[in-house]
């Protein structure tokens, strides 16, 4: 009679697997662990959800998500079914078969890369690191950080266990756009990267339940790549939007209307917009992470360096496009009201991070200007030292404003009648659509004509 072998550790997480048995823990409950951690429980999974934020860990078990993505009952409905609950603790992923780190990196103040949100979830879960656990790591971060940090801890805390074999280690960059409806964490493709074979095709069959395409690549490296490709696409493209305003100043044409005929090809071109300037939690930050660890190996990533400096001088830009309409009717920044309308980054939230409308706004103040701002997703945001609070009467604040700065082009505002309300209006988004700015490039030509 054959012996039958025993079951790899492989084979029994896969079975366990299969079979909807295992618990997933996911560290970090933001933007992208809270929608993940519904997607993986309504697969069937039990899944613990842990963050060192108690008041999050609070809401969650209360049924109450502060992710715009995801409503209160889809929670609730999870709770109840005993799929779902968080925990600050770490101690949980001794019960847990798998683990995807959702936490953020940020740039430091240098620009270099911050990863230490991911050394200190590694660093807690290499102390519960057993057999047949799976971590796939989830953060955006430069290619080597999933073998170059992770996985020496985790060698380092067992190495009686052999990863691959006893652990399995993945990559699988997040792609959550927070506010989006059509592309969800479960409809949209994922990358994932094994750190072996078998890490991957573990990988691959846990996500694979919860996630409809998979997309495998050969390595943890080209997963972290792909995903910094993919934004440092867009910041480089928004740089060239950003130049191909410069240059249509320089013409004396109107770049959106320029780029708008240019989009009517059918093919071989994407549309991108010039603003004032480049704002977010991704796109600004994800191609410093490339560009700094190209430079450790010394090399000079011409194309993000060169991007990110045309993106980050267009505040200033601006700043002199409001210097030139103020002067234009015998007025200088300094001692003139302005009225910002939309800081947060991008049109329709209400985040402020790297958003360019703040530059703009030190911009101006540094040079005197007396700021004041509305904007319908920020109530008020603390600036330095400077203590915001949007204006209650936007019709009054447009009238008593020496010049009106457009920064974010949110679609709740009527921008027909603030332009015929403003005496002069910097617009950094040609709210009015290309067309109707092609005899505005950038300022209201009749408020500033003699
Ligand atoms: N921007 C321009 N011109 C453009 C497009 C954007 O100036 O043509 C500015 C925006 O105003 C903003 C910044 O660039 O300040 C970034 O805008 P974004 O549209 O790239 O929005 P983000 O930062 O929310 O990017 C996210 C990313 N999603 C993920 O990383 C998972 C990005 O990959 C998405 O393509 C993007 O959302 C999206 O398409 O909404």
């Amino acid at each position: 009679m054959m012996e039958r072998m025993p079951l790899s550790t492989r084979q029994k997480l896969l079975s366990r697997i299969d079979r909807r048995e295992v618990s997933v823990a996911v560290v970090g409950l933001g933007y992208v662990g809270l929608p993940l951690a519904t997607v993986l429980a309504e697969s069937g999974y039990r899944v613990v959800g842990v963050d060192v934020n108690e008041s999050k860990v609070r809401m969650v078990n209360r049924g109450l998500s502060y992710v715009e993505d995801i409503a209160d009952g889809k929670l609730q409905s999870l709770l109840d079914a005993g799929r779902l609950q968080a925990v600050t603790d770490f101690g949980a992923i001794d019960d847990c078969d798998a683990v995807s780190i959702c936490v953020p990196t940020p740039l430091r103040k240098t620009k270099s890369p911050d990863v230490s949100y991911i050394l200190s979830a590694t660093e807690a879960i290499a102390e519960h690191l057993h057999e047949g656990l799976l971590i796939i790591l989830e953060s955006t971060t430069y290619p080597g950080t999933t073998t170059e940090v992770v996985l020496p801890h985790f060698m380092q805390a067992a190495c009686e266990l052999k990863v691959g074999e006893d652990y399995f280690l993945c990559y699988s960059p997040e792609r959550v756009d927070p506010g989006r409806t059509d592309w969800t964490t479960r409809n949209t493709p994922k990358v994932i990267g094994g750190v072996t074979e078998a890490c991957l095709e573990m990988g691959r069959a846990l996500y694979g339940h919860a996630i409809e395409q998979l997309v495998p690549v050969s390595s943890t490296e080209a997963a972290e790549m792909a995903k910094l490709v993919e934004n440092t696409f867009r910041a480089v493209n928004i740089g060239l939007a950003n130049e191909v305003l410069l240059i249509c100043d320089k013409l004396g044409l109107n770049a959106w209307e320029v780029i708008e005929a240019a989009a009517t090809k059918p093919f071989g071109f994407m549309k991108f917009l010039p603003g004032p300037g480049l704002g977010g939690h991704c796109i600004p930050v994800d191609p410093q992470y490339l560009s700094w660890k190209m430079r450790t190996m010394g090399y000079t990533a011409r194309f993000i360096e060169l991007a990110t400096e045309v993106n980050t001088s267009m505040p200033l830009y601006w700043v002199h496009q409001v210097q030139d309409a103020l002067n234009s009717v015998g007025c200088a920044i300094n001692g003139s009201s302005i009225l910002v309308i939309g800081v947060a980054y991008k049109q329709n939230v209400s985040d402020l991070r790297e958003s360019p409308a703040l530059d703009i706004i030190s911009l101006l103040h540094e040079k005197g200007g007396r700021i004041q701002y509305h904007d319908s997703h920020v109530p008020a945001f603390t600036l330095g030292a400077m203590e915001m609070v949007a204006v209650k009467d936007l019709d009054l604040a447009i009238q008593k404003a020496d010049c009106v700065v457009i920064a974010t082009d949110h679609s709740d505002y009527d921008w027909d009648a603030i332009h015929r309300e403003a005496r002069l209006v910097v617009d950094t988004r040609a709210t009015l659509g290309s067309a109707a700015a092609a005899d505005r490039v950038g300022t209201d030509r009749e408020a500033v004509a003699p």
